[in-house]
């Protein structure tokens, strides 16, 4: 089974909350896993007609839709279009585009199956009716709803056929027919078969990030993260356990992770084992990002014996850099300054250090701070006051 990150959303606890219906042999939230369709030519393969056989002539087998663009009332081979299961259909449940069927394209549009709402399933037996009110097909940025079935008014209903009883991998064939409500081929007639298994142990999770993937670095060399999950199991399964791995080690158990991620990317992970042995795993990739560059909240000189802020040159005109830094991401981030003094075209500038120390003499000296942290976010700020010269 491929793994679907798009299914709608639904919580652990509104599933387990679904209730079976007593006389349903079938699972109100079993899965149909349908088989791949298969698209064949009749005749001779010929690479240069669109279908890539002799004339065009298709024969499509095991899990296909078909759309009756001729008009005559009758779904022709070349009018059947095969569909490639995503996690297949999960009755009682929404699902969203890519988590029924893969993409596949018609009359120049790509589409998928998609359903509004749950489908729900009565049957005993190794027949079932499934009401297919919230079958819609996602085609060409619209929605078209294909629950009404063939009369139309108050849904259609699929026919579901077992081999035996509908169990747990006993294989299924659907069966469904619905006029095209509206678009370009409003009123024609749209069919669907699938062929597949029955399966309850199917499970699905998904993960969801509280802030979201991208997440601003909040603390010393990143953040904490917190990844919720929504948990599906069959109504006759149960959740075994919730893991979590991070960058591929294992990081613990449960419906939630609460982490430290550092500042970067990183890859979260989650599986849920069912009790029946299903399995389902969903990751997300989460970035910790630095953007805020540090804040100077002050440059300036400080008087070396009062530890004082100075404004003027006083006991032999000793004075030490000053500069406080707001910076959250970055324990150390790189602080610097650039010492300035205001100069006229042609002035003579005259300085030298003596024992690392910085000796001028100037009238009045600025300085500039520059601080950058580990993702290079660089601010400046130069004093307001300089200092002057007695
Ligand atoms: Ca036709
Ligand atoms: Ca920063």
């Amino acid at each position: 089974m491929k793994k679907s990150l798009n299914k709608i959303a639904i919580s652990l606890g509104l599933v387990m909350g679904v209730s079976a219906s007593a006389n349903a042999d079938i699972s109100p939230t079993a899965t149909l896993i349908f088989a791949d369709g298969v698209t064949s030519c009749i005749i001779g393969s010929d690479s240069t007609t669109s279908t890539g056989c002799l004339y065009n002539v298709t024969s499509t087998t095991v899990s296909y839709f078909g759309m009756d663009t001729s008009g005559d009332g009758i779904i022709q081979e070349s009018e059947k279009i095969a569909l490639t299961s995503a996690d297949g259909i999960t009755i009682g449940i929404a699902q969203g585009a890519g988590s029924i069927d893969q993409v596949w394209s018609f009359g120049g549009s790509s589409g998928n199956h998609i359903t509004t709402q749950g489908l729900s399933v009565t049957g005993t037996g190794n027949t079932a009716s499934l009401d297919m009110t919230g079958w819609t097909v996602s085609w060409g940025g619209g929605l078209i709803d294909m629950g009404a079935g063939l009369i139309g008014g108050d849904g259609g209903f699929a026919s579901i056929t077992c081999a035996t009883d509908c169990t747990q991998g006993d294989a299924f064939v659907l069966d469904y027919a619905a006029n095209v409500p509206t678009g370009p081929f409003a009123n024609f007639i749209y069919t669907l078969h699938l062929e597949g298994y029955i399966d309850y142990s199917a499970a699905n999770i998904e993960l969801a990030v509280q802030g979201g993937n991208i997440q601003e670095c909040s603390t010393s060399g990143g953040s904490n993260v917190t990844i919720n999950t929504d948990v599906f199991v069959d109504v006759s399964d149960s959740i075994s356990s919730i893991s979590w791995a991070v960058d591929g080690n294992a990081a613990g158990y449960g419906e939630m992770l609460s982490t430290f991620l550092a500042l970067g990317e990183h890859e979260v992970m989650a599986t849920v084992l069912t009790t029946s042995g299903g399995e389902a795993t969903s990751s997300v990739t989460i970035n910790v990002v630095d953007t805020i560059a540090p804040v100077i909240t002050s440059v300036g000189f400080i008087n070396r014996f009062t530890g004082l802020p100075a404004t003027t040159l006083e006991q032999y005109n000793l004075l030490e850099v000053g500069i406080q830094v707001d910076e959250v991401c970055d324990p150390s981030p790189v602080i610097q300054a650039v010492r300035g003094t205001a100069t006229n075209n042609g002035d003579v500038v005259w300085l030298f250090t003596y024992n690392s120390q910085i000796l001028t003499w100037q009238d009045e000296i600025y300085l500039m701070a520059v601080a950058k942290d580990q993702s290079n976010n660089i601010s400046s700020k130069i004093t307001t006051n300089p200092i002057y010269a007695p």
